[in-house]
């Protein structure tokens, strides 16, 4: 745990009334274009080497965590453990206005959980409906939220993410109510965005991935926050190389919540 008792600097003017709002109402909020051609193309690169130097052992490090739940995902190409794996990807958990937007779920005193890849594959990718916490929270006391950013365009057809407005409000999982949580929701919205956006969302919101029917796969990463209080996903101290820990600024230390390994 960091020893570091100074608070985060987060620039919460860096979401206008309006954005708060709507993520407060909906439990989610388009940030719009957070990424350039230049960024994304980099990134895209970079993760296409790592699928092949992590080949078998791709996301091996989020399913050995104990705070995953589930199986490996068969519809999906995963990486997980990015803070050590590129500089690149830095910016997932330190952009000022990604962070200001979690602080409105989360509270300012938050942390990166987990830094993950996820791409639907063609032909598969469909998800339950669900949350990304085990059991359901009081309305207004979240402990959770999640940060998707579109390496692809987000459509229909290849898999966008759904997300069922105002559920963070219910109270109630998935699971709870829902006779098939795999099965389209009247009410579900498609994350349908340009490559280069990031989507924040209240995780407690229910949603889930669709199915990829185009040939090509639907690629993004998640950066899911949490609140200071809780476990993070994947455990950041037990991770955290010298030479991750040594570029890192003080601030973004104490976002991945790591001492000197
Ligand atoms: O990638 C997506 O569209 C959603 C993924 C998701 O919700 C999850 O893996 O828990």
């Amino acid at each position: 745990m960091n020893t570091t008792t100074s608070p985060l600097t987060i620039q919460s003017e860096l979401i206008t009334a309006e954005e708060k709002a709507f993520l407060a109402e909906n439990g989610y909020l388009s940030l719009g274009s957070v990424l350039n051609h230049v960024q994304l193309d980099a990134i895209r690169y970079r993760i296409k080497e790592l699928l092949i130097v992590d080949g078998e052992k791709s996301g091996a490090e989020l399913w050995d965590s104990p705070y995953i739940r589930h199986p490996k995902e068969e519809g999906a190409d995963r990486l997980a453990n990015l803070v050590n794996k590129d500089p690149l990807f830095d910016i997932f958990y330190t952009h000022p206005r990604v962070l200001a937007g979690v602080a409105q779920v989360v509270g300012s005193e938050l942390k990166l959980s987990s830094l993950n890849y996820r791409a639907a594959i063609p032909g598969k990718g469909n998800q339950k409906l669900h949350a990304d916490w085990h059991e359901a929270v009081t309305p207004g006391n979240y402990l959770v939220c999640n940060t998707i950013w579109l390496l692809d365009n987000f459509t229909k057809e290849n898999g966008a993410t759904r997300l069922v407005p105002g559920t963070h409000l219910s109270g109630i999982l998935p699971q709870e109510e829902l006779e098939d949580p795999w099965a389209t929701h009247p009410d579900e919205i498609l994350v349908e965005e340009p490559a280069g956006t990031v989507v924040i969302f209240n995780s407690h919101t229910w949603h889930g991935g669709t199915d990829n029917h185009t040939d090509a796969p639907r690629r993004s990463v998640h950066s899911y926050f949490c609140r200071r209080d809780q476990p993070q996903q994947l455990d950041q101290q037990k991770y955290i190389l010298p030479e991750t820990y040594a570029r890192l600024s003080e601030e973004a230390r104490r976002i991945l919540d790591v001492t000197q390994p």
